[in-house]
């Protein structure tokens, strides 16, 4: 018990679910909804809504497991004392990090538009990595948190594909983490970087994981816990 395979590319990923995280990226109003960060950068936010529902059924079902979650955000202190210069200026954007947006102050701890969307939100027992940069593990206490649990592998959910979950994937892989990336549970503002993100992951043998997505992922929690599996692609 405990044991099982997710059929994925480029092969099987076997895990354990005693020693597997899900890691859940940065699914901060900032980045989902509009008069956000993501939407100060130029971007069309609708693309990213996508992932909220089968995000949610992997959650429900790695909590249903005994899995443990770990969720991230972006984001700075409020005296900004923690954001580089070139962060802050970098793309002219229409608002700056810290500026007052509709949604609170813009990737700002404690504003409104910086936490999580409700239908993903932490529960008891969950931590919440809170990280300066695009990578969760760079200065942030994620990889301790991981290793104190014991943790080998990571199922990874977030937004958006190409930035914060590859660069968390590919710090993951560097600390000799295994990581599996559901297709569906990512998101892109953009449909090209959506599809070249997932393949770079998986290119080569996997040369920094393996993508699978919900419906497949779902079924092999449920073998390896003896459940029935979650209906994929249903409403909630
Ligand atoms: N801009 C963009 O696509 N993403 C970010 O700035 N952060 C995350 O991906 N979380």
């Amino acid at each position: 018990m405990g044991k099982g395979t997710v059929e994925a590319d480029p092969y099987p990923f076997d895990f354990e679910v005693e020693t597997t995280a899900l890691i859940m990226i940065d699914f901060q109003r900032d980045f989902v909804y509009p008069g956000g960060f993501g939407e100060s950068l130029g971007n069309d936010t609708s693309p990213l809504l996508a992932a909220l529902k089968p995000a949610e059924r992997v959650l429900t079902a790695c909590r249903d497991a005994g899995m443990f979650v770990v969720h991230t955000r972006e984001g700075h202190r409020p005296d900004l004392s923690d954001l580089p210069r070139a962060k802050y200026e970098r793309g002219n954007p229409s608002i700056h990090i810290g500026d007052e947006g509709p949604m609170g102050r813009l990737l700002v701890r404690g504003s409104y538009g910086h936490d999580i969307v409700e239908e993903l939100y932490p529960i008891e027992g969950e931590p919440v990595v809170d990280k300066p940069g695009k990578g969760a593990f760079y200065a942030t206490d994620l990889d301790t948190i991981l290793r104190m649990k014991g943790i080998e592998r990571l199922v990874a959910c977030g937004v958006t594909t190409e930035v914060c979950v590859n660069t968390t994937v590919r710090e993951a892989n560097d600390r000799g983490y295994d990581a599996l990336v559901l297709s569906d549970c990512v998101a892109s503002y953009f449909p090209e970087f959506q599809r070249v993100a997932l393949e770079m992951i998986k290119a080569q043998g996997g040369i920094f994981g393996w993508v699978s997505d919900s419906g497949r992922f779902l079924a092999g929690l449920a073998a390896a816990t003896g459940a029935q599996p979650a209906a994929a692609g249903t409403g909630g």
